[in-house]
């Protein structure tokens, strides 16, 4: 048998979350609202009818949390800040919440006793909701972007002296598509009569993509100027994008396929990375796709010290599709044949197909040229809610995810020459996965929501594992902490 190849050293893996979708306590220690509170209690929101009001109770157990962390060993952990929490009106003349500092720095501290490197995410989709009252949030590009570049710099601030790896935004294709354009997130604006009476699918998520990629811009440029020549850490933004096949050897659905990356992904990439919007949105939008200025191109282009990449899955794509969104892109999972492209999860949108993993991680890479940090990628069990506890942590599907994936990203980094720092599977925790409620799980770790008592599932052992053996100087897997040994119910690691 060949020798296991390597990861460099310095490689970060570890596991992912939201602020949002683990914290709860949404009325305490004066954090205000943000567009999730409000949104998600309104009737058909999620599939459970349920609220982010508990989720996993993170506020108060995030030090069960580290003691997790920590008994898988993990070398990372990527977590957000939540806005409204630290400054509950969200504006730029409005007061910092000290509760909310000492919350994430306590966190910060506790992460660092434990040799975890805290990854902060300074926006994953909790807008605070007064801003969304007082000036329509991001649609609103003179507020928006100096209200979030306040809120960036007392962040930076306050936790720059220990957080050295920031992401300004996560996944703004989601926040412009399914908050204003599908409706499905908040703050639910959408042309779809059955969603909202309020909001212009055709132009709002184009305009609110701009001033997404402008207020990250405008955020890295702080940090750039005043603080990393003393913090010396990196900054970029995370986007979602998940690698996309022609169906067949077909030449429209050749291009169908860069179309559809040019859409989820160039929309976002292309300008950051290179300075321009693809050429081919440019034809399908018109003037509906907002101009940035000369001087705001300078801002933007080159806005970003690496490619945070959170991928899901793979697309076989068609032709002459109806969704602008998807670039008039059809996708499917059933290839000409009809057969599957790989193993299907619970969510409807997410096969398991590792080939296309490594080919994103190869087409980034070559296209970018920038180092990638793999931020978030995981895999959700086929009605693993229904399932009983013992069985569920028994996550087969999600090892084989977890494994194909963990593999070709080896590949890509010891095979194929990309510059690859990262990988965070997505989630550390089951958690409130937007939309779908409490009916998704994603964790690598069950959470029984009756009792909030955590169970490592089979995966989140795989993943220590494999990244263990793969680092010249891995880390022994730990012994749990006290804390950590009757939240797992009897159950250890080995
Ligand atoms: C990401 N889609 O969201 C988010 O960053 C996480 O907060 C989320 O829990 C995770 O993926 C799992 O869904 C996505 O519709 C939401 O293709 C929707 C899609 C993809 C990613």
């Amino acid at each position: 048998m060949p020798a296991t190849k390597h990861l460099p050293k310095t490689f970060l893996w570890g596991f992912a979350t939201a602020a949002f979708q683990i914290e709860g306590s949404t009325d305490v220690d004066g954090r205000g609202k943000s567009i999730w509170d409000d949104f998600c209690r309104s009737p058909g929101t999620t599939l459970d009818g349920k609220n982010g009001d508990v989720a996993t109770d993170s506020y108060k157990r995030w030090k069960d949390d580290i003691a997790l962390l920590r008994q898988y060993g993990a070398k990372a952990y990527r977590f957000s800040i939540s806005w409204p929490r630290i400054i509950p009106l969200g504006g730029r003349n409005d007061p910092v919440n000290p509760k909310g500092i000492e919350f994430y720095s306590d966190f910060i501290d506790e992460l660092i006793a434990n040799g975890i490197v805290p990854f902060a995410t300074l926006y994953h989709w909790d807008l605070p909701q007064n801003l969304h009252d007082r000036y329509g949030g991001w649609l609103n590009k003179d507020e928006i972007t100096k209200d979030f570049v306040r809120y960036s710099r007392v962040c930076f601030e306050s936790f720059g002296d220990r957080v050295k790896h920031w992401i300004t935004i996560n996944e703004p294709w989601c926040v412009s598509v399914l908050g204003y354009g599908r409706g499905v997130f908040a703050p639910g604006r959408s042309m779809c009569p059955a969603k909202s009476s309020d909001g212009d699918s055709s132009t709002e998520p184009w305009i609110v993509a701009s001033h997404t990629i402008l207020s990250h811009a405008l955020a890295v440029q702080l940090y750039r100027n005043e603080f990393k020549p003393t913090q010396g850490g990196v900054i970029g933004i995370t986007l979602n994008g998940d690698m996309a096949i022609p169906y067949d050897d077909s030449p429209e659905n050749s291009s169908a396929a860069q179309h559809a990356l040019d859409f989820a992904i160039g929309w976002y990439a292309d300008p950051i990375y290179l300075g321009y919007y693809p050429e081919y949105m440019k034809q399908v939008l018109g003037d509906r796709l907002p101009e940035f200025t000369s001087e705001e191109w300078t801002v933007v282009k080159g806005s970003s010290d690496f490619y945070g990449m959170n991928t899901y899955t793979t697309n076989l794509c068609k032709a002459g599709g109806h969704d602008e969104f998807q670039g008039f892109v059809d996708y499917t999972f059933t290839r000409p044949d009809g057969t599957q492209l790989g193993t299907q999860a619970h969510c409807a949108w997410l096969q398991t197909h590792p080939t296309g993993f490594r080919q994103l991680l190869n087409y980034l890479y070559k296209k970018y040229k920038t180092p990638i940090y793999v931020t978030e990628n995981g895999f959700a069990v086929m009605n693993e809610t229904k399932m009983p506890i013992d069985q569920a942590v028994n996550d087969t599907d999600r090892i084989e995810y977890f494994r194909g994936n963990c593999e070709a990203l080896l590949a890509a980094i010891t095979e194929d020459g990309v510059d690859i720092r990262s990988y965070f599977a997505w989630s550390l925790l089951d958690n409130f996965e937007w939309a779908d409620g409490y009916t998704t799980r994603f964790g690598v770790t069950y959470v029984d929501y009756e009792t909030q008592k955590r169970y490592p599932k089979e995966s989140g052992k795989f993943v220590s594992k494999w990244f263990m053996e793969r680092l010249s100087s891995g880390k022994e897997i730990l012994s749990p902490t006290p804390s950590v040994a009757p939240l797992l119910n009897g159950r250890q690691l080995h």
